[in-house]
């Protein structure tokens, strides 16, 4: 499977492709507006998403509520486009645009750098793409992986572990139903409700000091079967396709699986998962410190995977740069942001993990039909319990 996306910010809308998917897989469009309004949440968000309300319109793919097998292409609207029209035309006219025109570039973002590379003088048009409303489309295609692993019974949720200086105690041994109720509660999406309200605490610090915070968010998909992925070829991992996939979400800088760079402090009788085996579970870990994963390959404990968040860089707090046409030094400041978008890259982290996990099923097994991919897994979970 694979996908593309298109569309501006302030564009009219959002655009997706989606190819690959098995024929027959119920197609519910509530469940990938769940998703979309889920991303559109979260303590330390700015006005922009009281304009949005991210829906999905199915433009083709799909017929009579299932996929046919064809391309699913959808689309998410941009409300915000009724004000930009003019600034956003693609026809040849640019009277109004030089108005909104970008020429100081903001420190931390894509402008500068893409600019130069795309020879734009006007930074707009590399501030649109490179914006985070690129995220809707990638949670929507990641809600659509959702509906196939859901047939598969694979179930993902995620949690904030930090903001800023605040983090939240180990969640040990929580499943994946509870992290997923408890977390959706929580304006902040985290499990620790003292660490929630430090959270809070710190968003409102930092938005009045016109600041910004990161932070950390935590992905978790049970119920993956064994060895998706594979150790024979570097591109074949999946715990490096995961972290692509998550170090490729806006703002983000890193990711680690299982216990991840702690595992450079440790020894290795500390890091590596004991084997067990059991009638009823056949073979499986004493820990899951790996994170589900050994040789890039899924062990059937659960992936965990983390990702870090840069502060968000457009700041009312100024930081220095220089204009590309006078050359001059100034403060850059904005208009309008999130001052933290933890919460929301969360479930965007959610989604993109879905989408690779999904991928990697349907790469592994016969998969024309959603019932031919049903019946692998499941020779795949006996294979592997009976083994
Ligand atoms: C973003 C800047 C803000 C955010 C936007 C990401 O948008 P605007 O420039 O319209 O105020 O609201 O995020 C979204 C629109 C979204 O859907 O998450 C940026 O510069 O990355």
């Amino acid at each position: 499977m694979r996908y593309l996306t298109a569309g501006e910010s302030h564009g009219p809308q959002l655009t997706l492709i989606v190819e690959g998917l098995p024929s027959q897989l119920p197609f519910d469009k509530n469940k990938v507006d769940e998703q979309l309004s889920r991303r559109q949440k979260g303590y330390g968000r700015g006005r922009r998403m009281q304009i949005e309300t991210d829906r999905v319109e199915i433009l083709s793919g799909v017929r009579f509520g299932k996929t046919t097998g064809a391309p699913v292409a959808l689309a998410i609207e941009n409300k915000d486009w009724a004000k930009w029209v003019e600034v956003m035309s693609p026809e040849p006219d640019g009277e109004k645009a030089e108005k909104r025109r970008v020429s100081r570039p903001r420190p931390g973002h894509a402008d500068l750098n893409g600019a130069i590379k795309y020879d734009h003088r006007d930074m707009r048009d590399v501030l649109e793409r490179s914006s985070a409303r690129e995220t809707a489309a990638r949670v929507a295609v990641g809600a659509v992986a959702r509906l196939l692993l859901e047939e598969c019974g694979i179930r993902v949720a995620s949690h904030v572990v930090r903001i800023g200086s605040v983090e939240a105690k180990p969640s040990a041994e929580w499943r994946v139903e509870e992290i997923a109720r408890v977390s959706e509660a929580s304006p902040v999406r985290c499990l620790d409700p003292d660490a929630e309200k430090a959270m809070i605490q710190e968003i409102d610090q930092a938005k009045q000091d016109g600041d910004s915070l990161g932070g950390i968010v935590e992905v978790i998909v049970e119920n993956v079967p064994v060895g998706l992925g594979s150790h024979v070829h570097w591109d074949r991992k999946l715990d490096a396709r995961i972290a692509q996939a998550v170090v490729s979400i806006n703002a983000f800088k890193g990711a680690e699986i299982g216990i991840g760079f702690e595992a450079g402090r440790l020894r290795g009788s500390q890091v590596h998962d004991e084997i067990l085996w059991s009638e009823e579970e056949g073979f499986y870990r004493a820990t899951n410190r790996l994170g589900g994963f050994e040789g890039g390959m899924t062990t059937g404990e659960p992936i965990v995977v983390r990702g870090v968040m840069k502060p968000i860089p457009t700041l009312y707090k100024p930081l220095k740069s220089v204009d590309i046409d006078s050359k001059e030094s100034f403060a850059a400041s904005i208009e309008r942001s999130d001052n933290c978008a933890v919460p929301a890259a969360g479930v965007v982290a959610e989604n993109v993990v879905a989408w690779e996990v999904a991928r990697a099923l349907v790469e592994q097994f016969s998969a024309d039909t959603l019932q031919e991919l049903v019946q692998a897994v499941q020779a795949r979970r006996e294979k592997a319990k009976g083994f």
